[in-house]
């Protein structure tokens, strides 16, 4: 599928997807928000895309935030259906039933640090550099950080950060928890494809499930999250994979996993 402003390549069950503006670094405009919906569509329906990676074109950045160019004159009735387009395409990412992981190459900052922080888990260069800056143009974070930060990180770090709109290197970010790992720049894209490829050898419906599960304690609370997990562990036993895998380990061999 062709897009404006990304590049889309899978191969070997994992979908590499970099946002494609580096003259803006990588700023998410409509259009960026729109091809984002459509790429997490494509590899939603891919059977052969068991891992994601989301990561930025070029070197400096992964995504500088919104388009302040194209914000700037919006009216609220635009600003609305702007908000709606970047929260429907971060849920897209996060609900995604395959995991996806940012690979922060660079400023990762307002509306980037938001993307990255709807994927599975996060790693960056030593290059990268993370916020929220959005204060100090007169806005604050709305596609989500208000939410997704602090529940990550605590109220207080998430707060102090948010009215600081203070910007953060990587190995800050790994400490406050933002970022799960921090690799040189010239090893980062190896690193990250080399976790998304283990994932991808392990039973992707039940990476899928324990996604889900997972997801659904966070926001909906554990009560929830754990009606999820029995529900989801239950339905495990109709999978394929699962008498594959169990086969595979009783029969000393690879398990061969179809993801069904
Ligand atoms: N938008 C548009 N263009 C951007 C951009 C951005 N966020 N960031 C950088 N660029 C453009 C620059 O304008 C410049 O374009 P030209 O002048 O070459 O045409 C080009 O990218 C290179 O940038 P610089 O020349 O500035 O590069 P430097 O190395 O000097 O500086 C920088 C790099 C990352 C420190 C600097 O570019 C910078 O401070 N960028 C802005 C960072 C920022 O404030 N980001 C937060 C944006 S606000 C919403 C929900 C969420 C949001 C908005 C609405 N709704 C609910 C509606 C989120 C808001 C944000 O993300």
């Amino acid at each position: 599928m062709d897009y404006k402003n990304l590049l889309v390549e899978i191969a070997d069950g994992i979908a590499l997807v970099k946002i494609n503006r580096p003259q803006a670094l990588n700023a998410l405009n409509r259009e960026t928000l729109l091809d984002l919906q459509q790429a997490m569509k494509e590899v939603e329906g891919r059977k052969d895309v068991r891992a994601v990676i989301l990561t930025g074109e070029g070197e400096k950045a992964f995504v500088a935030g919104a388009d302040i160019a194209e914000m700037k004159a919006m009216n609220p009735a635009e600003a609305l259906a702007f908000s709606r387009l970047g929260h429907e395409a971060l849920g897209m990412i996060e609900n995604l039933t395959k995991p996806v992981i940012a690979a922060v190459n660079g400023y990762a900052l307002g509306g980037g640090l938001e993307i990255a922080l709807a994927c599975d888990f996060i790693y960056a260069s030593e290059k990268a550099k993370l916020g929220v800056p959005e204060v100090t143009l007169g806005i604050f974070p709305g596609f989500g950080g208000t939410q997704r930060l602090p529940r990550l990180i605590g109220k207080g770090r998430a707060k102090e950060l948010i009215f600081t709109g203070k910007t953060v290197d990587a190995n800050e970010a790994r400490n406050l928890g933002i970022v799960n790992k921090v690799f040189p720049p010239d090893k980062l894209m190896e690193e990250v494809t080399k976790t998304a490829r283990t994932i991808a050898q392990n039973g992707p419906v039940a990476v899928s499930m324990a996604k889900g599960a997972v997801n659904a304690g966070y926001d909906e609370g554990r009560e929830e999250g754990e009606a999820i997990e029995m529900t989801a562990w239950g339905n495990s036993f109709a999978t394929h994979d699962q008498k594959e895998g169990m086969g595979a380990f009783l029969e000393k061999r690879k398990p061969l996993f179809k993801g069904e």
